[in-house]
């Protein structure tokens, strides 16, 4: 199974993992402490030394409660660090980014996919990324950032997420994107109660059976902390129990901020799945 990416082809018969690299001041974790572009590139060797395939470049941070940051605030911070990582490593990147100009200038600057919380809903997204032949990761939010945490409501969680993914996929297509360039995100945390995570969770076959590839991102979110009681600097753990979960429910692709350890638990989890073979 590859995940077609413009110039790169992904290779998803094993399941592997996406390296976060927030450059958000604000950031939770990472932000703060790779503020320059030296030490975000530092860190981006460090993510693919411990094993990622994808990394995943943010200028903006989308977690719940947080504002939305200026284009030419997010360009300056995206755009040196894509071009800086292309022309040292050879690593597919990724542009966790909403804004069609952004999208734009990261992929000018080397990016290969395109991981769009709104999932590609911005005028001139779809045909922008059926133009670059870009990889996408459609996600699944229910409202926006800002406020999505308030009152998340479902009926049926799991129908209702599995809905929109297809008919956005549809709509993708329709754009001229390729079915072999999409992935699919249920979108933990973006709209959900603990609740949904878990039933989410749970029922990860589900959507991992869905017309594309599936990613999972839990890596420190809320719903380990309210599981276990821990703060963010305290949930690597019960992230790793999730993305062994995740990659055993049919993941195959993890977003996570702790790459070697995540990389480990879900090699171990393939090969019992697999075999050590291909
Ligand atoms: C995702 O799931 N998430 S940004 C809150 C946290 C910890 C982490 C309170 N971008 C996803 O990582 N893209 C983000 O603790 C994403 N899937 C995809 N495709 C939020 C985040 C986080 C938020």
């Amino acid at each position: 199974m590859l995940w077609r990416c413009r110039h790169r082809n992904i290779d998803l018969a094993r399941p592997l993992v996406m390296g976060i690299l927030n450059i958000t001041p604000d950031s939770f974790s990472d932000g703060g402490r790779y503020a320059g572009l030296d030490a975000a590139l530092a860190r981006a060797r460090e993510i693919l030394s411990e094993g990622a395939a994808i990394i995943d470049v943010g200028g903006q941070s989308t977690r719940p409660g947080a504002l939305e940051v200026e284009e030419s605030i997010e360009l300056s911070r995206v755009v040196p660090l894509i071009e800086g990582i292309a022309a040292t490593c050879d690593v597919a990147i990724s542009i966790d980014t909403s804004k069609p100009a952004v999208m734009a200038a990261a992929m000018a600057a080397g990016a290969c996919i395109i991981n769009d919380v709104y999932a590609l809903r911005a005028p001139g997204a779809r045909a922008l990324a059926a133009e670059m032949q870009a990889g996408v990761c459609l996600m699944h939010m229910q409202g926006e950032p800002r406020t999505m945490q308030e009152r998340p409501h479902y009926n049926d969680v799991v129908g209702e997420i599995s809905d929109f993914l297809l008919h956005e996929r549809e709509a993708c297509l329709a754009a001229g994107i390729a079915a072999e360039s999409i992935v699919f995100d249920p979108g933990f945390g973006f709209g959900k109660s603990l609740e949904h995570n878990l039933t989410l969770l749970r029922e990860l076959p589900r959507f991992a059976a869905l017309d594309a590839p599936l990613l999972v991102g839990v890596s420190r979110k809320n719903v380990i902390g309210k599981i276990l009681g821990k703060p963010l600097n305290e949930r690597l753990y019960g992230g790793l129990g999730l993305a062994a979960l995740a990659v055993s429910g049919g993941a195959r692709i993890i977003r996570t901020h702790d790459v070697g350890p995540t990389c480990d638990a879900i090699r171990t989890v393939s090969a019992v799945l697999q075999g050590m073979e291909t």
